[in-house]
């Protein structure tokens, strides 16, 4: 499944990471194309050689480095801009292999457990002596370390880049959502997924409302699904009917909302235990 993540760029220096794999930036050219005309450096921190590599959109192919995902770069535009990504989301585990010295990162999986830079420093290990963040209001960098306490811990923040200064070889494994969000799994049989896809998403409460506001010929060509078997995991609410209320049940429940965590259906009738007639 894709879906669409816009990084908010400011004016001077960013340290960003692609949240989400986006086929169409592949390497430092093709990222500044994506940004627009007021991308003006691209940089890279080779942790091999700790050193930066800077490419400089429009001057040569020198430097035009890979972006890849679970790095970090630096990215310098001359007014604000939207680097509008599409495509999918980074596999869960992803692991960030560490070298002694500096490291550029990124967040590519949305873990729980990695939150704040103290919780990459536990993940990391005794090996990991700070995480650093590029302050984009401040225009100033931010350190947490193991040092000097106490200091203010700071969020990790998704689409961000971070320094990760180590003391010996390490790793990062971030397990969790990708931070394309595939939707939820439905709560019992396959009810309220109308697209077939396995989960429950927006999508699955837009076909069920265009269904409820045209009929079948509204969506059949949206979904595999016979008519008979599309009113019956429609039917979420146990009313009887498929209706708008079903669909704005659904879309409560893809996206998280606080008492949606199940359908009245599941009570009454949990597939594949019984069947359900629509009246
Ligand atoms: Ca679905
Ligand atoms: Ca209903």
């Amino acid at each position: 499944m894709t879906c669409n993540l816009t990084l908010e760029l400011v004016q001077g220096m960013n340290l960003i990471s692609l949240p989400i794999s986006d086929p169409s930036i592949t390497d430092a050219s093709s990222l500044a194309a994506k940004i627009g005309a007021n991308c003006t450096e691209i940089v890279k921190f080779n942790s091999a050689t700790q050193q930066y590599v800077s490419y400089l959109p429009g001057w040569s192919p020198l430097n035009n480095f890979a972006i890849v995902g679970g790095e970090g770069y630096i990215v310098t535009v001359n007014s604000p801009s939207n680097l509008e990504l599409s495509g999918i989301g980074w596999v869960s585990p992803f692991s960030i292999s560490l070298v002694t010295g500096d490291n550029m990162i990124g967040y590519p999986i949305n873990d729980p457990t990695a939150a704040t830079a103290a919780d990459w420093i536990f993940k990391i290990g005794g090996n990991c002596a700070a995480i650093s963040k590029w302050d984009v209001a401040t225009q100033k960098w931010q350190s947490y370390n193991t040092a000097m306490p106490p200091q203010a811990d700071f969020f990790i923040v998704v689409g961000e880049g971070y320094y990760v200064s180590m003391i010996g070889a390490g790793e990062l494994i971030l397990e969790g959502e990708s931070w394309c969000p595939t939707g939820r799994v439905p709560p019992c049989g396959n009810y309220g997924d109308l697209d077939n896809d396995g989960y429950v998403t927006v999508n699955d409460a837009i076909l069920v409302a265009n269904y409820a506001v045209g009929g079948w010929s509204n969506v059949s060509a949206d979904t595999p699904l016979t008519e008979t078997e599309f009113v019956l995991r429609a039917e979420v609410n146990a009313d009887g009917v498929v209706d708008m209320a079903d669909s704005t049940y659904i879309a409560n429940y893809a996206m998280y909302v606080q008492g949606y965590d199940t359908f009245p259906i599941c009570e009454v009738c949990p597939k594949p235990q019984c069947t359900f007639t629509i009246t």
